[in-house]
């Protein structure tokens, strides 16, 4: 706190019109005023009160959605430190909510700091950006209490009671001026909470939404840690082997880890740095897949799994169906990468490498029959990575012979540059006719689809590649598939699956997507994927222009407008039933038309999401696909 000046006004001016830029600019502390940045808020509370679990301090942490969207978060750590700084005359306590940057500062810290660390921009942010914000701490025999509005103290430090109990609790209000909306979703939440419990074994969180009508507490609780984490990120998928493999070594980088490999044929691990998820990995990561992929090779060597002759099993082989969580606390630790979700301490690798190496290797001296079960699985694999290297090879020399690389019935555009150019998949030959017809062909591609869709979830690559209904969907998007997949070769910068509004049309819609997101997944980071909007309802009548709807509450809110007399309702229960003027002017017209642009920034549920939708057990995915609305909210969010 040394930077504090001995002015105490001047100070204050300086802490006000640090507030006051959040005000202005909120997205540069927050990432947005969406819902997102609404949530973040909560997080950010949220993350002070792990880090006092972090310290050792704190058991419990319950949140609580109020009625009218107020947050209340109350934890039993320590209390926030109340004591007066000599040279400001303010307490620490209202230091950390009225400077910029403010936590962490204090003494006493674990030292992994959540908060402080990506998203954490402290608890002045908040503050800031709540309208109201009432703090709660009991520590030293006391209750105390604060109140800000608007980040401004408008009831300093007091003492308002007795108490034997230390705690915090913090109650806010988001600002409506500044938030696009202030409905939290609780579904959200509980996500954030469980990944949070799941890293800080033995932590208990809750949470209560009050705002339904006899809402229930849920808890979060795992003794398990990581170990529940995969067990829970498996609970749809079938193990090879009943317990998590456990990994956990203190130290000055502490590390744990816990693997489980299933039946699946795709890899789904995940990576936290002092409890924050790295996206997009980094040391930490690397360290574990070299470790990984040598542990197993030196196992297969030495007990004759592998024969002399044969080559090396690669990565990706033993890589394949496993569920892995990597966690790790760096006391400095350097986030990059385009989303600052990529770990760059270098000496990070090395650390996760050695502990790895002697306790994997360990653990599968001690458990052969599982060492066996994995490794029969990493053979399987790499004999497929060969048979779809040879496919793919037939394809290429295929093309080289015919020399086209482009699908039949793949209706081009006539631009060149890619960025401009966008490719509408189409399920149908008639709904592929009217979309030649209508299209732009300056720049809009059509791809119909036609044969049997395979269920990517259930096949291995090598089937994909020969399948006749995906082959030309990677020969017309040009850029490979799977690990071959070059981002920078997409012949459309907009890949537009255009499907009815009915079940079947969901189900496609959904073959694709997951297709998409397990062999071109670049494509959906890079928010190339889009689903057209067909029209649900044409409202028409004479000498009026005809009106389109494309929800219930759209027609509904249409028809009060316009009033019902002599208005005529054409429902469409498919896009053929559109001659190819309407399916232009509704749902290709770049002018007129609605897209839903997919983004997944969240990985870990959309795995969840495909293993449900495409997985082998039918009654959760029957509800799935009737709750087909919220599954896109949910590839949304
Ligand atoms: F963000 C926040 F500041 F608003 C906030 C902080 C919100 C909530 C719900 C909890 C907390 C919080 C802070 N819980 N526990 C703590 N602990 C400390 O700040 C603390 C306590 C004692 C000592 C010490 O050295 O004695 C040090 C610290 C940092």
């Amino acid at each position: 706190m040394d930077k504090v000046e001995n002015n105490y006004g001047a100070d204050q001016i300086q802490v006000l019109e640090g507030l006051e830029a959040v005000r202005k600019r909120p997205g540069m502390y927050i990432g947005s005023v969406s819902a997102r940045g609404l949530h973040h808020l909560v997080y950010e509370i949220v993350d002070n009160s792990v880090d006092e679990a972090l310290a050792g301090y704190c058991k419990n942490i319950n949140i609580e959605i109020e009625e009218g969207n107020i947050i209340k978060v109350k934890d039993d750590g320590r209390g926030v430190p109340i004591d007066t700084h000599e040279k400001t005359g303010i307490s620490a306590a209202e230091t950390v909510y009225t400077v910029l940057h403010a936590g962490g500062k204090f003494g006493g810290d674990s030292g992994y700091k959540v908060s402080g660390g990506l998203h954490g921009v402290g608890s002045s942010v908040v503050n800031a950006l709540a309208a109201w914000m009432e703090v709660t701490i009991e520590r030293e025999g006391g209750k105390y209490q604060m109140r800000f509005e608007r980040g401004n103290t408008v009831q300093p430090l007091t003492r308002i009671g007795e108490s034997n109990n230390t705690g915090t609790e913090v109650r806010f209000l988001a600002d409506d001026t500044i938030f696009e909306t202030l409905e939290y979703e609780k579904e959200v939440l509980e996500n954030r909470f469980r990944e949070m419990a799941f890293l800080t074994k033995g932590l208990r969180i809750t949470l209560e939404d009050q705002r339904e009508e006899n809402s229930k507490k849920v808890e979060f609780h795992f003794e398990g840690g990581l170990i529940s984490f995969v067990e829970y990120l498996n609970r749809k998928k079938e193990g090879l082997h009943k317990q998590p493999i456990y990994i956990e070594k203190k130290g000055e980088v502490p590390v744990e880890i816990a693997i489980q490999y299933t039946s699946s044929y795709t890899d789904n691990m995940y990576s936290f740095v002092n409890n924050i998820n790295t996206i997009e990995g980094g040391t930490h990561l690397e360290g574990f897949k070299r470790s990984l992929t040598k542990v197993f090779n030196d196992y297969a060597r030495k007990n004759k799994i592998l024969k002399e002759k044969d080559l090396n099993l690669q990565g990706e082989d033993i890589r394949e169906g496993i569920t892995a969580i990597v966690s790790v606390k760096v006391k400095e630790p350097q986030f990059e990468g385009q989303t600052k979700t990529k770990l760059g301490n270098s000496e990070v690798t090395g650390i996760v490498q050695t502990v790895m190496n002697e306790e994997l290797a360990a653990f599968l001296e001690e458990n052969p029959a599982v060492a066996k079960a994995i490794l029969e699985k990493c053979i399987s694999a790499s004999r497929a990575r060969e048979a779809a290297r040879k496919a793919r090879e037939l394809v290429r020399r295929k093309n080289v012979l015919e020399n086209t690389t482009l699908p039949g019935k793949l209706a081009d555009c006539s631009e060149k540059n890619a960025d401009l150019c966008e490719v509408y998949i189409v399920e149908g030959d008639s709904a592929g006719g009217s979309a030649k017809q209508g299209r732009d062909r300056k720049f809009q591609a059509i791809l119909p689809l036609w044969g049997k869709m395979l269920n990517v979830e259930k096949a291995r690559s090598e089937k994909i590649y020969n399948n006749e209904k995906l082959m030309p969907v990677i020969l017309a998007i040009g850029a490979g598939i799977g690990s071959d997949f070059d981002v920078t070769r997409i012949r459309y910068g907009k890949v537009i699956i255009m499907a009815d509004a009915d079940v079947d049309g969901a189900h496609i819609r959904t073959l694709l997507l997951t297709f998409f997101f397990r062999y071109m997944r670049p494509l959906v980071e890079n928010g190339n994927i889009y689903l057209a909007q067909p029209p649900l309802y044409k409202l028409y009548k004479k000498g009026m222009k005809d009106i389109y709807c494309y929800s219930d509450e759209e027609m509904d809110k249409k028809l009060t407008e316009i009033g019902r007399d002599g208005i005529s309702v054409q429902r469409y229960k498919g896009l053929g039933e559109m001659n190819p003027e309407q399916l232009w002017e509704t749902t290709m017209n770049p002018e007129t038309r609605t897209l839903v642009q997919i983004k997944l920034e969240d990985a870990m549920q959309a795995d969840e999401i495909f293993t449900t939708l495409m997985g082998d057990e039918i009654a959760p995915r029957r509800e799935f696909i009737e709750a087909n609305a919220k599954y896109v909210k949910n590839l949304d969010v």
